[in-house]
């Protein structure tokens, strides 16, 4: 078996509900995805991740999940699904699904059953307790506790009310989740991204973490005891069975859990997704995490990204993403979204990414440099982490209104969740219906039907730099150095593999640049200009948000 085929894969992340809606209800489902096969075989991409599927009562769009070898009735049935399969493999395409089994829906049967009584025998499949064990909050606000007064007794959330923690350290619950992922894996499935997945063991006596902003603890149930050894078991009892790709959702997991994570023999996940670059300045700290932390500087990220690069080398494999569903933007959050840099600044930023080494992973919509949709109004988000952030900020701490529209309109996960921007017909195309989200009104200039044609569109360019990931082997499995390490406004590196290189330029600023001394030098003689985002491109100085990649 090649297990390692994902190591010159492209992956695509559907968020299902906002791609495409194929009979005018206003969600995306399964038919949507059917029909927009062919627009991925055209941009290249090997995989898909899907975002959930699975029958849902959608408190968390998807995230709780009420049966999971079931489809939600919005999306379709299990025979469409069937279909996307079939069709996605005659098209040389994977699927990989969401494993969200940190915790179920409320609706599951497994917790129905757990909250009847303490001698249910589903009683332990949950985190039960006469008192709330500590003061941890929730991710979506308020406490991570819930009383059910069936049963006498507190469960833990770590998400929503609506989605209980299960409880990982009783056998049977490992055991129901194996077996439901061979169900999955026997059908024929690629691979699994998994939810959460570095939150399932929890410390013993589940400590309270440092206080946040509004008065409760961190969660600190993150790469607890014995997350490794659960993953093990899941290795040993599905994973290494099939060949399939894995990427574990692993929030608070540094460089050296990654390691462990994603370690090199494959004996737990292929790789993981950490959070470092994603999570704000560490130099600029807000009172509220992530809803008043601005995004890392250029030096910042470059550092960070550095060092993922540097420390998982010969140790493990890194996977490569600048968004998903559960972030702004990229072009917005670290590029220049205004209508003059938009195109060149997104192409920039899929430049740093798609030359490092690991997976890279694209959102939908990413491709054509989609923009956050800066809703100015709380009643057109959807999002609960949006409202219960809302209505904390504003009700509970005082914090007046405008101010916490600010972080919505920067922070918000409705941003990256808008629909998917297909063309300039009513609803970007992407809905006969009313969409059960607003369009973002760009939709008339930024639409895959104005880029799949034009060579210049930031379309193009993701196609261009998916086919390089396929065939060029320095892109995959060169070592990655920083270059020009101090230089203000660009970030520089190479990729080296036996006697060649690639340097990679990027100008992360809306001036124009010298080009850096060491890249200067590196590039004097190059064999190739690989790729770049500007014509008339210069080796002694780079133009605002230029992109240059050179082989030598
Ligand atoms: O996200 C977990 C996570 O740690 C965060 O990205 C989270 O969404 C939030 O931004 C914290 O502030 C995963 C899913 O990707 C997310 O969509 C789900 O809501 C969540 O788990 C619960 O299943
Ligand atoms: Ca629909």
């Amino acid at each position: 078996m090649n297990t390692k085929w994902w190591k010159n894969a492209v992956v695509y992340q559907i968020y299902p509900r906002s791609f495409m809606d194929s009979n005018g209800d206003g969600v995306g489902d399964l038919g949507g995805i059917y029909e927009k096969l062919d627009y991925l075989a055209e941009l290249g991409i090997d995989v898909i991740w899907m975002s959930p599927i699975y029958k849902s009562p959608n408190d968390d769009n998807g995230y709780d999940i009420s049966d999971y070898q079931d489809i939600m009735d919005e999306f379709g049935t299990m025979a469409d699904f069937d279909r996307v399969l079939e069709k996605a493999h005659r098209l040389g395409i994977r699927i990989m699904m969401d494993l969200v089994v940190n915790h179920t829906s409320d609706e599951h049967r497994w917790f129905t059953e757990s909250r009847k009584s303490k001698d249910n025998p589903y009683h332990d499949y949950y985190i039960w307790r006469d008192q709330p064990a500590n003061r941890w909050e929730s991710f979506f606000s308020g406490s991570a506790w819930e009383y059910d007064p069936r049963c006498g007794q507190y469960y833990l959330h770590s998400f929503s009310k609506k989605q209980p923690d299960l409880n990982w350290d009783n056998p049977k619950v490992r055991e129901e989740v194996f077996s439901m992922m061979r169900w999955w894996c026997d059908k024929g499935i690629d691979g699994f991204r998994m939810d959460v997945i570095s939150m399932i063991s929890k410390y013993p006596g589940l400590p309270d973490g440092p206080e946040t902003g509004t008065g409760y603890t961190f969660n600190t149930s993150m790469s607890g005891p014995n997350v490794h050894k659960y993953l093990r078991e899941m290795n040993e009892q599905v994973l290494s069975h099939y060949p399939l790709i894995t990427v574990g959702e692993c929030p608070g997991a540094g460089a050296d859990d990654a390691a462990r994570y994603a370690n090199l023999d494959g004996t737990e996940l292929d790789m993981i997704f950490q959070f470092e670059h994603v999570s704000g300045s560490p130099s600029r700290p807000g009172r509220f995490g992530k809803w008043d932390t601005p995004a890392m500087s250029m030096p910042e990220l470059r550092a960070n990204l550095t060092k993922w690069q540097t420390s998982l080398e010969g140790r493990a494999w890194n996977s490569l993403y600048q968004s998903n569903h559960d972030q702004p933007r990229c072009v917005s959050r670290f590029g220049d979204d205004s209508e003059e840099y938009r195109v060149r600044s997104a192409k920039l930023l899929a430049t740093a990414i798609h030359f490092q080494k690991g997976t890279p992973y694209v959102y939908q919509g990413e491709e054509l440099g989609m923009t956050n949709a800066y809703m100015g109004d709380i009643s057109q988000y959807r999002d609960i982490e949006s409202l219960n952030i809302y209505r904390e900020l504003t009700e509970k701490q005082g914090i007046p209104a405008e101010t916490v529209m600010a972080y919505l309109k920067a922070i918000s996960r409705d941003n990256a969740r808008t629909p998917m921007q297909w063309d300039g017909t009513a609803n970007a195309g992407f809905s006969a219906g009313q969409p059960w989200i607003g369009v973002n009104p760009n939709y008339p200039a930024i639409n895959a039907a104005a880029q799949t044609g034009d060579p210049d569109s930031v379309f193009s360019y993701y196609k261009k730099l998916i086919a390089l990931r396929h065939s060029d082997p320095v892109m995959v499995d060169g070592v990655y150095a920083l270059i020009d390490e101090g230089d203000p406004n660009v970030y520089a590196y190479t990729r080296a593999l036996g006697d060649e290189k690639l340097v990679v330029l990027c100008n992360w600023s809306a001036e124009e640049q010298k080009v850096p001394a060491e890249a200067a030098a590196l590039i004097a003689n190059a064999k190739e200009l690989v790729i770049g985002n500007c014509p008339d491109t210069s080796k002694e100085t780079l133009q605002p948000y230029e992109a240059v990649v050179y082989r030598v």
